[in-house]
C-alpha cells in the first residue's frame, strides 16, 4: 500500500479522502491555493504544500504545480477527488511520467467515455441501450434536422464535448433547428473549443440513473447499484439516493450489467459512473459517463457497507477487487442532500462569508461529510457546497426522516445556506412518494411563487403521511415518529440564541 498520498482537491472531498487515509495508515498531504491557507482539508492533513493563487487555473487546475509538489513531499500517488483535474487525461500522463500513482482511471478510458460521442459508440459496442440518436456528430443543422425528422421531434442536440447542459438545446419542432444548432455549436466553441453536435430523441420527464461501477486492474469489474439523482437544479444534483425508489432488484441487475458491460468495453479500472436517463416505462437509456468519484457516493457507501475511497485506493495499488458481484449486497436506503452556502430567496445566489456558528446533527443514522469549521470564511472563488448530509436506516421512510431530524438540528450562521429549502423539499408528498423527474425543483418553486408558504394543515397531512410511511414500515413499526414533531419553541430560542 501506499506510504503518503498526495490529495489534489480541497473542501469535503478533501476531508474525505485524507480519512480513507487514516484508516489505511497513509500518510495524508494536503495542497492549498491562497483562499485555502486556513481550510480544515489543510488542518487535518500531515503535510500541506501550496499550489498557487486563489483562481483555480492558477492552482487546483495546473498539472505541473500538483506534480511538483508530489514530488518536494515524497508521495507515492495522487488522489484527485472529483471537478478539478479529475477528469483530464493530462493527470494519468503526468503521473506516470513522474513515477507516481494516479489513483483513478486510465487516460485512455477517460478519453474514450469523455467525448459523449465516443461514448455512445462504446456503449453501442457493448449492446447497451442509449437514447436514439446519432453516434457521431452531425455536419450542420440540415443533417441534425434530417435525423430528428427519422426518429421523430421533440429531439436534444448536444455537445459531445459538453457537460453541465451546456451546448445543449430542446428542439421541439423543424422550425427551430437552424437557430438551436447555431446557438449550442456556439456555445459548445466558447466552453469546450469543439463544436462536435450530435443529436437525440427527446425522453420526455426522465429520470436520472446512475450505475455506480467499480474495477481493478486485474480485469474485474462490477456494479455497486445505483443511485437516484432526479433531483436537480440548473443540472446541479441537490438530493441523491440509494437506492433508487423507481428500481426493483431485478431492473437493478439490467442496469448494473448494462454499467459493467460497457466498463469492460472501455477497459475501465477504479470508480466510475454510467449515467442513464429511465422513462415512465423504466426503459433505460446510457447517456454518459463519469469518470471520477462523484460527489454522492456516500449513499452507495451507506447501503452497500463498502468505503469507496479505501477501494479506490487498494486497486490504485494493483489489489484485485476484494470481493465479487455475487457478494455485493445492498440494505436499507440512504439519502444525501448537498448544502451549499447559497441564498434560495435570491435566486440561488452563492453566499460566501464567515461562518458565525456551526452545530452539526448527529445520532442514529445521520452521516456529515463537511470541509467547513465555526470561524472560517467560505471564499468565493470555488464552488459554494459547504457539506453533505446523509439519512439512512432500513428503508427509505426512515431514511428520509432522520435527514429531516438532522437537518432540523444542523445550524450553520452567518451566511445563507439550502437548509430550510431541503425542509420545504422532504415534506412535499411526491417527493415523500419517491415520485420525481428531472423536473421537481422546477414544479416546487414554481408551486412555493403560486402559494408562498404551504397552507399549515396542509403541512401537518404531510408530516402525517411520513409519519404514517414511517409505521408502515416494518422495522420500524414500534418506533414514535419523531421526524413529525415541529420544531419547539425552546430549539427555535437556542438557535436564535446561538445565532446572535
Ligand atoms: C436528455 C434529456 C432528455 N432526452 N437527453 C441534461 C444534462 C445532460 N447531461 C443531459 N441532459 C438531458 N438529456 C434526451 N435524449 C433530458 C436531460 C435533462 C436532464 C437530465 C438529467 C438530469 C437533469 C436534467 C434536466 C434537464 C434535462
Amino acid at each position: 500500500m501506499f506510504r503518503k498520498v498526495l490529495i489534489s482537491n480541497r473542501g469535503e472531498i478533501a476531508v474525505r479522502v485524507i480519512r480513507a487515509c487514516r484508516d489505511l495508515g497513509i500518510a495524508p498531504v494536503a495542497v492549498y491555493s491562497e483562499a485555502d491557507r486556513r481550510s480544515w482539508h489543510v488542518r487535518l492533513a500531515d503535510e500541506a504544500q501550496a499550489i498557487g493563487p486563489a483562481p483555480a487555473p492558477q492552482s487546483y487546475l495546473r498539472v505541473e504545480q500538483i506534480i511538483d509538489a508530489a514530488k518536494r513531499c515524497g508521495a507515492d500517488a495522487i488522489h484527485p477527488g472529483y471537478g478539478f483535474l479529475s477528469e483530464n487525461p493530462a493527470m494519468p500522463r503526468a503521473c506516470e511520467a513522474a513515477g507516481i500513482v494516479f489513483i483513478g482511471p486510465s487516460a485512455e478510458s477517460m478519453e474514450m467515455m469523455g467525448s459523449k460521442t465516443s461514448a455512445r459508440r462504446t456503449a453501442i459496442a457493448a449492446g447497451a441501450p442509449v437514447t436514439p440518436g446519432t453516434d457521431r456528430g452531425v455536419s450542420g443543422a440540415a443533417e441534425a434536422a434530417e435525423v430528428a425528422e427519422r426518429f421523430g421531434y421533440p429531439a436534444m442536440i448536444k455537445a459531445a464535448a459538453g457537460g453541465g447542459g451546456k451546448g445543449m438545446r430542446l428542439v421541439r419542432t423543424a422550425a427551430d433547428m437552424a437557430p438551436a444548432f447555431r446557438e449550442a455549436q456556439s456555445e459548445a466553441i466558447n466552453a469546450f473549443g469543439d463544436g462536435e453536435i450530435y443529436v437525440e430523441k427527446y425522453i420526455e420527464r426522465p429520470r436520472h440513473i446512475e450505475v455506480q461501477v467499480f474495477g481493478d486492474r486485474h480485469g474485474n469489474l462490477v456494479h455497486l447499484g445505483e443511485r437516484e439523482c432526479s433531483i436537480q437544479r440548473r443540472h446541479q444534483k441537490v438530493v441523491e439516493e440509494c437506492p433508487s425508489p423507481f428500481v426493483d432488484d431485478q431492473l437493478r441487475m439490467r442496469i448494473g450489467e448494462a454499467a459493467v458491460r460497457i466498463a469492460g468495453k472501455a477497459g475501465y479500472y477504479n470508480a466510475g459512473t454510467m449515467e442513464f436517463l429511465m422513462d415512465a416505462q423504466h426503459n433505460f437509456y446510457f447517456m454518459e459517463m463519469n469518470t471520477r468519484l462523484q460527489v454522492e457516493h456516500p449513499v452507495t457507501e451507506i447501503v452497500t457497507g463498502l468505503d469507496l475511497v479505501r477501494l479506490q485506493m487498494q486497486v490504485a495499488a494493483g489489489d484485485p477487487l476484494p470481493f465479487t458481484q455475487e457478494d455485493v449486497r445492498w440494505r436499507g436506503a440512504a439519502v444525501e442532500c448537498r448544502i451549499y452556502a447559497e441564498d434560495p430567496d435570491n435566486n440561488f445566489f452563492p453566499s460566501p462569508g464567515k461562518i458565525t456558528a456551526y452545530r452539526t446533527p448527529d445520532g442514529p443514522g445521520v452521516r456529515l461529510d463537511s470541509g467547513v469549521y465555526e470561524g472560517w470564511t467560505v471564499p468565493i472563488e470555488y464552488d459554494p457546497m459547504i457539506a453533505k448530509l446523509v439519512g439512512y436506516g432500513e428503508n427509505r421512510a426512515e431514511a428520509v426522516a432522520r435527514l429531516r431530524r438532522a437537518l432540523g438540528e444542523m445550524t450553520v450562521g452567518g451566511i445563507k445556506t439550502n437548509i430550510g429549502f431541503f425542509l420545504r423539499l422532504m415534506q412535499r408528498g411526491d417527493f415523500l412518494a419517491g415520485d420525481m423527474d428531472t423536473g421537481f425543483i422546477e414544479r416546487m418553486l414554481a408551486e412555493e411563487r403560486r402559494t408562498p408558504g404551504p397552507a399549515p394543515d396542509e403541512t401537518e397531512e404531510k408530516l402525517a403521511a411520513l409519519a404514517a410511511a414511517y409505521h408502515d414500515s416494518k422495522q420500524a413499526a414500534s418506533q414514535p415518529a419523531a421526524a413529525a414533531a415541529p420544531e419547539s419553541r425552546w430549539k427555535r430560542a437556542a438557535r436564535e440564541e446561538l445565532l446572535r
